[in-house]
């Protein structure tokens, strides 16, 4: 027989497995800032989990609105049936997103979310008879989830490299990382704004009628936190519209108020064709994501597409009750609370406090934008992301969840911390610095 809750069995995601289960960072329980170890340490969260969990945790609105919903209406087909909650969901989200951006298709990930949005961007162009429109364009040192539409115009190396070809007629324009010009920038750096003509480049290599759409993180995050340069979103808008390439940004970690705005969009002053999100859309707390796509996307859909089904794509749980009432209730925190325009004073403070840090021992550059910040430290010579990997598992003993990436510590608070978790946040992560060698 074999063991019970024997820690093989689990394939941890995105983990280092057999180092993990030798030293398990297990937690039991979440309440506001803090998360409680198997051990009863109290664990601060620098990460508002991933990056989801903007209203903090075990918000009793929230466990209640999902109980009861799923004592009311567990599940509803989603395909030619349809159920309140999730219309009123799309009308909320549509509300507090960009004007124009008015129609919600659900998903139940940040993944689909994204791979919703390239397949929304080629049917659209094909409906309004346009179908040589087919190139998805995306970013180097994009992350735009796991899917194979995700990984294919994401443009993170180690995400691609083991899983073969990936889709065809995809493109990148360059990354927007410039460590010689732009290091320890405030917010947006100066330097870059330019490096969105590389957009140009590919559509001289391969017409505009070839290229469906372009998709961005409009602050990359995954990859280490990179801001976008200034004018560098307006500058990628305009190529679009010259040329009648969809424009689309991935928010899955910037919406719903990671920027002190329910947007990066509104943020940035940059509407795009379509917005995927996910992640705090239910606060964290039940899986859902979105596609937002622009009126004229919807419209064009409604009137050119194959009738009776206009889109032929969608997923079993698209819109599930439980996540709809989990979504419903995240945004009434949002808005009862004001937690974006806090997030947005608070971001003040994290960007004084975390750049504080920058002749502390290794560190190479400090970024901020919004709530969210990162420190990168040097790559130890033969080793990358050694370094940072080490600073995770000590920040963990001394009562830190810390996300890294590579040789870069990333932070992303929930929107509900004060200054004082600021503070300790950084004290810790000080004291982490000081031991790394
Ligand atoms: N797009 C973006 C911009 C993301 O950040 C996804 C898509 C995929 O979402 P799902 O729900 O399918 O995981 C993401 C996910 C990190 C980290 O700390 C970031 C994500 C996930 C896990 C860790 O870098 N973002």
């Amino acid at each position: 027989m074999k063991r019970l809750n024997n820690l093989e069995s689990y394939w941890m995601p995105f983990t280092a497995n057999r180092d993990f289960k030798k030293d398990p960072r297990m937690v039991v329980a979440a309440d506001g800032m803090y998360y409680k170890s198997e051990t009863g340490q109290d664990i601060l969260d620098s990460a508002a989990g991933l990056w989801c969990v903007n209203a903090g945790h075990n918000r009793p609105e929230i466990t209640s609105a999902i109980s009861e919903q799923a004592a009311t209406l567990d599940f509803a087909p989603s395909f030619q049936y349809g159920h309140p909650k999730s219309f009123e969901l799309a009308s909320r989200v549509a509300d507090i997103f960009p004007k124009g951006l008015d129609h919600v298709f659900f998903t139940n990930s940040g993944s689909e979310a994204v791979d919703s949005t390239l397949k929304i961007a080629l049917a659209y162009h094909r409906a309004r008879g346009k179908g040589t429109k087919t190139r998805l364009i995306g970013r180097e040192r994009g992350y735009h989830g796991v899917g194979f539409g995700g990984i294919s115009v994401g443009g993170m190396p180690r995400n691609r490299q083991y899983f073969g070809s990936l889709l065809t007629g995809v493109d990148h324009i360059s990354h927007t990382f410039l460590p010689e010009k732009n290091r320890f920038s405030r917010g947006s750096p100066e330097h870059g704004d330019y490096l969105a003509d590389t957009l140009e480049d590919i559509i001289a290599l391969h017409d505009a009628s070839n290229i469906a759409s372009v998709i961005v993180e409009p602050v990359a995050g995954s990859t280490g936190v990179l801001p976008p340069p200034k004018n560098y979103l307006k500058r990628l808008r305009e190529i679009c519209d010259k040329h009648d390439i969809l424009l689309i940004f991935d928010e899955v970690i910037t919406g719903f108020g990671r920027l002190g705005k329910a947007t990066a969009s509104e943020y940035f002053g940059v509407t795009p064709d379509i917005i995927s999100c996910a992640k705090a859309i239910t606060n964290g707390i039940i899986p859902m994501g979105a596609a937002v796509v622009s009126k004229e996307i919807y419209d064009t859909m409604m009137d050119e597409a194959d009738m009776p089904i206009e889109l032929f794509h969608g997923y079993t749980y698209s819109g599930h009750p439980i996540a709809s009432a989990a979504g419903l209730a995240a945004l009434d925190i949002y808005r009862d609370e004001d937690l974006f325009n806090k997030a947005g004073k608070t971001a003040k403070y994290l960007e004084n406090i975390v750049h504080q840090l920058k002749n502390d021992k290794n560190v190479i550059d400090i970024r901020n934008l919004g709530l969210v910040a990162a420190i990168e430290v040097a790559p130890r010579p033969g080793a990358v992301g050694a370094r940072g990997y080490e600073a995770m598992k000590k920040a963990w003993h001394k009562g830190l969840m810390l996300r890294v990436t590579g040789d870069t510590l990333a932070f992303s608070p929930p929107l509900i911390a004060e200054n004082h978790d600021i503070d300790k946040i950084f004290e810790i992560v000080q004291s982490v610095l000081k031991e790394l060698d």
